[in-house]
């Protein structure tokens, strides 16, 4: 049976049919998917981080790693659901305008689904008005919304701001999310909540809407 530091090196090489095997047979030893997830995939994205900081590893080569972490995610996908299929509201989700990475996202998504709520994904790079345009068709309960650089997090207070200027906050609760957020940054722009992560992400929203 595939360990979880085989599984982080596969990861790492960016070999997603070896990944998807290894990640299948890990399940198929009675590993759980919570344990795969977070020691082996997010722990290897870290490592891929830290690599291509370092100029170790080339954004073409990270892009394997990241197609590799979706590919490994959909085969732990069926594993990782709360059991609980209530609809337990509607979430409306995206990663602000100028920002690619979906990753970290998708599995809020995914955890947000697997806990019952019906989630609208926008995508990256997303507009403030498609945002706009999402709360006023969809009328969600919470607004996601990601950003994974520094670079981008001015723009989650302007979506944020617009939502406001636009008679929709009221509404909605705003929750917040990616690395480079932080408690402090969600409070300083007026978000109803930050979640450090996809499991408290999807707790959160819960608890928001209880
Ligand atoms: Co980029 N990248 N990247 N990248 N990338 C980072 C973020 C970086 C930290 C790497 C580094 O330098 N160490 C750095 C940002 C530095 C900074 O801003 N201070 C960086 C950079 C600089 C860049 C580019 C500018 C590089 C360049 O072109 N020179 C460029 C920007 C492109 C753009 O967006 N406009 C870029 C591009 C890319 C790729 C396209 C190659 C690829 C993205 C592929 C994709 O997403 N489809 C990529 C990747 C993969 C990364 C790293 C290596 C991994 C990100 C990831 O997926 N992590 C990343 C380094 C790192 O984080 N270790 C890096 C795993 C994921 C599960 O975690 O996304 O944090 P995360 O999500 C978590 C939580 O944050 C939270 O829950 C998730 C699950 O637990 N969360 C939420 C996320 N969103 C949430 C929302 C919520 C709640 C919780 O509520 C709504």
């Amino acid at each position: 049976m595939a360990d979880l530091k085989t599984i982080t090196e596969t990861l790492i090489a960016g070999d997603d049919e070896a990944l998807v095997r290894n990640v299948q047979e890990a399940l198929d030893g009675g590993m759980k998917a919570g344990t795969i997830l977070s020691d082996a995939l997010i722990a290897g994205m870290d490592v891929v981080g830290s690599r291509m900081e370092s100029g170790e590893m080339y954004i073409p080569e990270v892009l394997m790693s990241a197609m590799c972490m979706g590919a490994a995610v959909e085969v732990l996908k069926p594993f990782l659901s709360e059991g609980d299929t209530t609809s337990a509201g509607t979430v409306v989700i995206g990663t602000v305008k100028g920002d690619l990475h979906d990753i970290g996202k998708n599995l809020v998504v995914m955890m947000m689904q697997s806990a019952g709520f019906e989630v609208i994904d926008l995508g990256v790079d997303v507009e403030v008005e498609t945002f706009l345009e999402a709360i006023r068709e969809k009328k969600p309960n919470i607004v996601g919304i990601s950003a994974l650089l520094t670079t981008t997090m001015p723009m989650m207070k302007s979506t944020v701001d617009q939502i406001s200027e636009s008679g929709l906050r009221d509404g909605v609760k705003i929750m917040v999310g990616g690395a480079p957020v932080d408690q402090a940054f969600a409070d300083a722009i007026g978000a109803d909540a930050y979640a450090a992560d996809a499991g408290s992400a999807s707790k959160l929203a819960k608890a928001m809407l209880a």
